[in-house]
């Protein structure tokens, strides 16, 4: 039975790989955040008894920028493969939190490395780095793909490029076999709330069912090269079963902006949405709603520009080339982007009815947006 760690289990991508390697009969152990309450939520439906026998999925305690707790896992778990997703992932945030995030997303992978380089398993353990189509930033070829030059805009993606290249170096210098996978945006009904396709669904969601009125949102220009975390889990997985380790872009081809992904969402809900204005005054209101559960009044605004999540610095355009992990990893995504936003908006119409019925029943509800 092969082991698997990875980090950042309690993620998105956490949670939708260990339910694949879970499926593929690996023994998956996570590391987990001690958090003042349970932040377990994604996975708890992998849980299983540690009193039972026969337990395929472990937790452990741990963070990143603790180097010494990272020595004792690895050396306790012996894992066969070991996947980096843990991060500081907010890439607005890092701007707030510069340092953290350096220590977390780059020197976090350096202690990764080394605890495999210090127990001696540099021939045994795989190790996967969650790097992130932010290396390339500011425009410099469309699309991008492995050999288009790096161009960070941000605390983060500089933190994610040392991560990406201390793990080029440790497969150069050590033989090691580790790979990056430079991934686009991957979107899922598991995406964290302030991630800017959640933030959309939820709210939309949530003015279709009459719980809010209105969503404010940041640049709607940015355009993203959106997949399914689904689809983007399968391909780290591939990038370790390989004879060779290498470094691959894993993305759909296909970019849209976010004003695009607003009309999309709203039009699951039956709501036609129309734009005018731009920049910091861009506003979106109702045109035509044709869903009967759905009815709002013709002209209401349901979504404003507010300049204070503009980022100091943008990544304006992504769309990435996946041709090398098409060919070489026969990878596909089967997901495009009018499903990923059907499951989105399905999954979040789910959760808000629920909502629905307790505000219908007295219970006051309150949502914290950001
Ligand atoms: P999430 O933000 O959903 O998950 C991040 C995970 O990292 C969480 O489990 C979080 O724990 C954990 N974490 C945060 N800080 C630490 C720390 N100091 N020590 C240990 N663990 C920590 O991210 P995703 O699942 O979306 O992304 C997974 C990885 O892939 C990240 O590295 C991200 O940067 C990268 N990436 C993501 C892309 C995407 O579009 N989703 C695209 C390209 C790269 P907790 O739950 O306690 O907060
Ligand atoms: P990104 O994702 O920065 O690409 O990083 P995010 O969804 O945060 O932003 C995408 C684009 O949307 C614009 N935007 C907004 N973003 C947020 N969060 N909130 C808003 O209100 C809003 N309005 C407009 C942003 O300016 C941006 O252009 C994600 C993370 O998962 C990273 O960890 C990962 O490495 C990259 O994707 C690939």
């Amino acid at each position: 039975m092969k082991r698997a760690l990875i980090t950042g289990i309690t993620g998105q991508d956490g949670s939708y790989l260990a339910e694949l390697l879970l499926s593929k009969g690996y023994e998956v152990h996570g590391i987990k955040r001690r958090s003042s309450m349970f932040n377990t939520e994604r996975i708890d439906h992998l849980y299983q008894d540690p009193h039972e026998q026969n337990v395929r999925f472990k937790l452990h305690y741990g963070d990143l920028s603790d180097a010494t707790n990272l020595i004792r896992i690895v050396q306790e778990v012996q894992p066969d493969e070991i996947y980096n997703l843990g991060a500081m992932s907010h890439v607005k945030v890092s701007f707030d939190t510069p340092e953290y995030t350096a220590d977390v997303d780059g020197i976090g992978t350096l202690r990764l490395l080394e605890a495999i380089r210090i127990l001696g398993l540099t021939h045994k353990t795989r190790i996967y780095q969650a790097s992130t189509s932010e290396l390339y930033g500011l425009v410099q070829e469309v699309p991008q793909r492995e050999t288009t030059p790096f161009y960070p805009r941000s605390p983060y993606a500089v933190a994610k490029l040392y991560g990406f290249w201390i793990t080029v170096n440790y497969r150069e210098a050590y033989g090691m076999y580790a790979c990056n996978g430079i991934l686009f945006n991957h979107e899922s009904p598991q995406r964290g709330e302030t991630f800017v396709t959640r933030k959309i669904t939820r709210a939309a969601t949530r003015i279709a069912l009459g719980l809010q009125d209105k969503l404010y949102l940041g640049n709607l220009d940015a355009k993203r090269d959106w997949g399914h975390a689904q689809d983007y889990v399968e391909a780290m997985w591939r990038m370790l079963q390989q004879d060779q380790p290498r470094d691959y872009v894993i993305a759909t081809g296909v970019t849209t902006t976010v004003r695009e992904f607003v009309r999309l969402a709203f039009r699951e809900v039956g709501i036609e949405l129309g734009f005018s204005g731009d920049g910091a005054e861009e506003t979106a209101f109702v045109v035509a709603c044709h869903h009967p559960d759905y009815q709002l009044p013709v002209g209401q605004e349901v979504v404003a520009v507010d300049a204070a999540y503009f980022r100091p610095t943008e990544v304006e355009l992504l769309i990435g080339d996946p041709t090398r992990a098409k060919t070489e990893l026969g990878w596909e995504p089967r997901f495009d982007l009018p499903a990923l936003v059907q499951d989105m908006m399905q999954a979040d119409l789910r959760l808000f009815r629920r909502d629905a019925v307790l505000r219908e029943a007295g219970h006051q509800i309150m949502y914290h947006d950001e």
